[in-house]
């Protein structure tokens, strides 16, 4: 039965097959169905069997897509897809994941030279042939010869807000089952890692093949890669492959440290332990001190520890080392000192200051954004629709008078808030840009009016280092500049962004008053982990933020709160972990 993302994947694949094929209007009412469709708390295919009506309920969903997806349901396949597929047989997402290359340009490259796949394109550019098409040239080649290996790579790895979701429910699944005493994640998916291989989960039961044989019954599996007595290995429909080990009770503290990872910070950490003349690996912690060959087996010596994870360390006088934190960067060291930081949590996140609404490209209205912030339990929310500018699409930018006039809008809003009797405060605010030079793109009197000034780069995003560290410390030292919103405009797996120098730019930041962002959209992490530790080191403060564009996106939260942490942010260098007052005292400053 197909899920709401497999249905919503489909509508995609029309939608860039359409737009190859120059159809218009069309494409954009596909994408925005298939958003609806993914994000449809119940299952859509349960609409279909009630017919086109129940589907067309979709917000966005109108009668002839709702017919496609009743057909799909019923037949295995939809009669136009099929046509457009082969028609135009190319390899659509591989292509499209080169940076630069959209669904037109795909449509473009098979009509003039027949490209289907990454290795066509490579070859194409290498020949020298893309730049002979009209309207493409020598830049554009280049371009595309540049984006291929990011592009080859992307397709291996799981975005984080895919793969942890995925894990939790596997999790989940394996606590339900009876023979399980406990289940936990382990791998890069614990370690809340921007990306992930596969899904590492971890069982406690001393029935290993009751535990594997119910967890390769689990809805989500399609595929049965491997099975044992004690682990398997399936794939979902997402093609994501969860790896499952079942370890007795007892050593589950053991193997749950072991599977962490990552594999350099249990390295580190094994020769911690033989300077103590203990051994440590994913059965226990064992004292061999009396043995003469530790090597000789898995359990040899006195086992210390093994039961608990918090027990591994304890044995080797360690705290509990957080596993964002296991990338052997300096956390075992800082454990020993007694230094770890006190990082930030995500029941501290007190608000949101990055949020769009229907006046731009958001889904909800200004009303629907607040409630959905007071019912999340926010308690200041921060309205910034985009701003016309480089890189701003269609005409979803909002000119000065329209920011203007929307603030009756966020006036009315806070009325009915207070009706309601929540007290969340919602700020006026704006998202506008900052262009290749570092010119903001709205007016500075406009700016001063406003409660929240976001920058953003959105446009020109393939600028050197030298270039891209100029502009975005252009753009955090402008007066009005409160925030510099996602500051390297990178999409996971699609585009890399602005490499700029973090801690020049951290350093502006820190002067200027103003907060870099760490956009905490699952296809952004912006500013990424590794950015946040060179900001917090150089005393920046980092604003979590959601870039909500409806209410069902300020849980997301929490993706950004463990990619601060995997950065050691603490509580205090970040923003909206402030109160009210906290956050309107930085912002006035
Ligand atoms: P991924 O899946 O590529 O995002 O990264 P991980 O960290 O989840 O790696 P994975 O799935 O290969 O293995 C899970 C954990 O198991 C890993 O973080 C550490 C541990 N592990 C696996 N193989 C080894 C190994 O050969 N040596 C050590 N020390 N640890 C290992
Ligand atoms: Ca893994
Ligand atoms: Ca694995
Ligand atoms: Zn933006």
């Amino acid at each position: 039965m197909p899920t709401n993302d497999e249905l919503a994947t489909l509508l995609e694949e029309m939608a860039d097959l359409l737009d190859a094929r120059d159809v218009e209007y069309k494409p954009t009412a596909y994408r925005r169905a298939a958003e609806n469709v993914r994000e449809y708390p119940e299952p859509v295919e349960e609409l279909a069997d009630d017919g086109e009506d129940a589907v067309a309920e979709i917000n966005r969903v109108g009668d002839a897509i709702a017919a496609k997806l009743v057909e799909y349901v019923e037949t295995g396949e939809i009669e136009e897809l099929e046509a457009l597929r082969e028609e135009l047989p190319v390899n659509m997402a591989a292509l499209t994941s080169v940076e630069g290359v959209g669904p037109k340009t795909v449509g473009t490259l098979y009509d003039e030279l027949g490209v289907t796949d990454l290795d066509e394109l490579e070859d194409a550019a290498r020949n020298g042939e893309i730049r002979e098409i009209k309207g493409f040239g020598p830049k554009t080649e280049q371009n595309i010869l540049d984006g291929i290996d990011f592009a080859r790579q992307a397709h291996q790895r799981t975005l984080l807000g895919t793969g942890r979701p995925l894990g939790e429910a596997a999790r989940d699944f394996l606590a339900g089952i009876d023979a399980v005493d406990a289940a936990e994640l382990a791998g890069s998916n614990r370690r809340w890692k921007e990306t992930i291989g596969d899904v590492d989960v971890l069982a406690a039961s001393t029935d290993g093949e009751a535990v594997v044989d119910a967890f390769l019954e689990w809805e989500n599996s399609t595929e049965t890669i491997e099975s044992g007595p004690t682990k398997a290995s399936l794939r979902t429909g997402d093609g994501v492959r969860v790896d499952l080990r079942v370890v007795d009770p007892s050593e589950f503290g053991a193997a749950l440290q072991y599977f962490t990872g990552s594999r350099d910070h249990n390295i580190h950490l094994r020769n911690v332990a033989i300077d103590r003349d203990l051994k440590l690996n994913e059965y226990g912690c064992f004292d061999v001190s009396a043995v003469d060959d530790p090597d000789s087996g898995q359990r040899v010596g006195d086992r210390v520890a093994g039961e608990t994870e918090a027990g591994m360390y304890e044995a080797l006088d360690l705290p509990l080392i957080p596993p964002e934190l296991r990338e052997n960067a300096g956390e075992i060291e800082a454990a020993r000192d007694g230094e770890l930081p006190n990082l930030v949590e995500e029941s501290e996140i007190r608000g949101d200051l990055h949020a769009h609404t229907e006046w731009s490209d958001g889904d909800a209205t200004v009303e629907e954004m607040a409630f959905g912030a007071a019912e999340f339990g926010h308690d200041y929310l921060a309205i910034t629709d985009h701003a016309e500018g480089p890189g701003v699409f269609g005409n979803t930018g909002l000119s000065p008078e329209e920011v203007r006039e929307q603030a009756d809008e966020i006036e009315a809003a806070r009325d009915a808030l207070a009706d309601e009797g929540h007290d969340l405060e919602l700020l006026h605010g704006v998202e506008t840009n900052v262009d290749a030079e570092g010119e903001l793109s709205t007016p500075d009197d406009l700016l001063a009016e406003l409660d929240v000034v976001v920058v953003s780069p959105h446009a020109a995003l393939g600028q050197d280092r030298g270039e891209a560290t100029e502009r975005l410390i252009a753009a955090v030292e402008h007066s009005e500049t409160d925030i510099l919103g996602h500051p390297t405009g990178r999409l996971i797996n699609e585009r890399p962004g602005l490499s700029p120098d973090f801690e020049r730019l951290a350093e502006a930041a820190a002067d200027a008053g103003t907060a870099l962002e760490l956009n905490a959209n699952p296809s952004r992490l912006d500013l990424p982990d590794s950015a946040v530790r060179v900001a917090v080191e150089a005393g920046a403060t980092i604003v979590i933020d959601t870039d909500a564009h409806r209410p069902g996106a300020f849980s997301e939260a929490r993706f950004g709160v463990h990619t601060a942490r995997r950065g050691w942010a603490e509580t205090d260098d970040v923003l909206t972990a402030r109160d009210a007052e906290g956050v309107r005292a930085f912002l006035d400053q």
